[in-house]
């Protein structure tokens, strides 16, 4: 079913205390997929991304190397920045923690959770990680060769200081009802039933200001506390809607889908929740975790620096054929692994071997065979119609999938759309037809040419530059390249006139083969 709805899709928004790697291009682009699979769908879309740039985490790293918090984060964010554009993100805004706008979203948030009586002074005493920016549970910790470590692997301190509280204890149940009302504010399953027992297990009250740095956002009327990283950052995503000014045009967008890594989902579906019920706001609409990628096997990671360069690979192989092999390689929601070879195998088998060999061919043929232009179909077959009905009703599939965050299911139900294509091609080899019967060669090419038209309108969340210029081949008028134009309503119109096509897909050979 169509959604008619407005849609607001964020990204996590990634520590700039390093240049992005992989991991923050994935979720990137996989969120970028789905911003544009709405858009496309007809629906109005704000889709934001970001970086987080207050913390200890900032902090240090710019002190090892000598900078202030302030110039680290001018440098790195300008890298995120650089390299959404690297991978064609159609983000409509790039929030910065350090902008003013995001000052005053913050202080309000807070003063609203200040008024709702739910945060109160103390001392914290207890094991933080900077690394994840987490206070943790002793339980939660365990000591390695006399290193104390937290539930992710990364060493805890022992913290001790005078601390403003967010009383989280009283959201355990209202949060475990909430989970029950609305089963599928959490994503996947895993996610979800962890996050259900995390919250069973029972919720301590949260510290959430520092006073032993100041490289954070002042608490209103006690500036000597900074507030806690995380209501920082996680309210990001209302400032972006233009909050605290709920008259702005962007307020109609929240509640948002939120994308983001398994590593945050405590941070995303127990706090965040809690903070907004407490401000009297709405709660996000969902909170879906997608997985890690692995390099051999292993988490990748700035403080570990086994990071892979996500500008050297769009360099080597293509910004598309990058997003291609991520969103159909990598379930959505599972850990992925990368390798040269298998982005090279991808590229070759199914951008150029399926859709490219399918387009060139079709394409090439009518442009030979058929005067330069659109053929005139004769009368349908029983193939021709199946084959149709298959192209017109792939939406329908993709939709099912986008809405529940199954990119890579979308992503292969264009390709399953363009395998059957190949085989009804072969199968009516219009190559012989040219010889025998050319009214009948006509009409294959034509549903061959119009299945590729819809094939195309249908990858461009993916692969959206290629698909815009399989697009041109085809001649289609950029107002006939939403999904309003998929299936009988932008049907291919016979007598336009089309150019000789050059590959849309070309092969990869590795270079020492070239
Ligand atoms: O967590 N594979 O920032 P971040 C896949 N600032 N995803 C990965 C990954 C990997 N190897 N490594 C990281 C933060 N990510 C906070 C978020 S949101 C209010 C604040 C994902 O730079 C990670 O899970 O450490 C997260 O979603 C995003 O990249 C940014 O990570």
């Amino acid at each position: 079913m169509k959604d008619n709805s407005s849609f607001y899709i964020t990204t996590a928004i990634s520590y700039p205390n390093g240049k992005p790697h992989i991991g923050h291009a994935y979720e990137l682009l996989a969120t970028d997929a789905m911003a544009r699979f709405q858009r496309l769908d007809g629906r109005e879309v704000l889709f934001v991304t970001g970086t987080d740039e207050h913390g200890q985490k900032m902090m240090q790293t710019a002190r090892n190397e000598g900078i202030t918090p302030r110039e680290l984060a001018d440098r790195n964010s300008g890298e995120f920045q650089r390299m959404a554009e690297a991978l064609n993100s159609s983000n409509d805004d790039f929030i910065r923690t350090t902008e003013p706008r995001h000052y005053a979203s913050v202080q309000h948030i807070w003063t609203r959770m200040v008024d709702a009586g739910d945060i109160y002074k103390d001392s914290y005493s207890g094991w933080y990680s900077v690394r994840d920016e987490a206070y943790y549970q002793e339980g939660e910790t365990e000591v390695r060769d006399g290193t104390r470590y937290g539930p992710q692997g990364t060493p805890v301190e022992w913290v001790e200081e005078e601390s403003y509280f967010f009383r989280l204890s009283a959201y355990e149940q209202k949060l475990l009802d909430y989970y029950e009302a609305h089963p599928d504010f959490i994503g996947p399953d895993e996610r979800r039933n962890e996050v259900v027992s995390f919250v069973k297990s029972g919720l301590k009250d949260l510290s959430v200001s520092r006073t032993t740095f100041d490289w954070g956002i002042p608490v209103p009327g006690d500036p000597k506390h900074v507030m806690y990283v995380w209501v920082d950052a996680l309210t990001n995503y209302i400032t972006a809607a233009g909050y605290p000014d709920e008259t702005s045009a962007r307020w109609k967008f929240w509640p948002a889908t939120h994308i983001i890594g398994k590593d945050i989902i405590r941070f995303h579906a127990v706090y965040w929740p809690a903070f907004l019920m407490s401000a009297g706001l709405a709660l996000p609409k969902r909170v879906y975790a997608h997985g890690f990628l692995l390099n051999k096997g292993e988490k990748m990671s700035k403080s570990v620096g086994n990071v892979v360069d996500p500008f050297a690979l769009v360099d080597h192989f293509g910004c598309d054929q990058v997003r291609h092999f991520f969103l159909r390689e990598v379930s959505f929601g599972q850990d992925g692994s990368y390798s040269e070879e298998a982005i090279a195998n991808r590229i070759n088998a199914d951008l150029a071997d399926n859709i490219g060999n399918l387009a060139q061919r079709s394409l090439s043929m009518i442009v030979k065979n058929c005067d330069g232009k659109i053929p005139a179909p004769g009368p349908l077959t029983d193939d021709d119609k199946a084959l149709l009905a298959l192209a017109d009703r792939t939406v329908e599939t993709c939709r099912e999938e986008m809405a529940r965050q199954q990119i890579h299911k979308s992503v292969s139900a264009v390709f399953a759309l363009s395998s059957e294509a190949n085989g009804y091609f072969a199968a009516q080899a219009p190559w012989v037809l040219a010889k025998s019967d050319l009214d009948r060669m006509a009409t294959v090419l034509y549903v061959t040419a119009e299945v590729v038209r819809q094939i195309a309108i249908l990858l461009q969340p993916y692969v959206p530059a290629s698909a815009d210029k399989m697009l041109d081949l085809l001649a289609i008028a950029a107002d006939a390249r939403s999904f309003a134009s998929l299936g009988e309503a932008g049907r291919l119109v016979s007598g336009t006139p089309l150019d000789k096509p050059v590959p849309v897909f070309p092969k990869y050979f590795p270079p020492k083969e070239q």
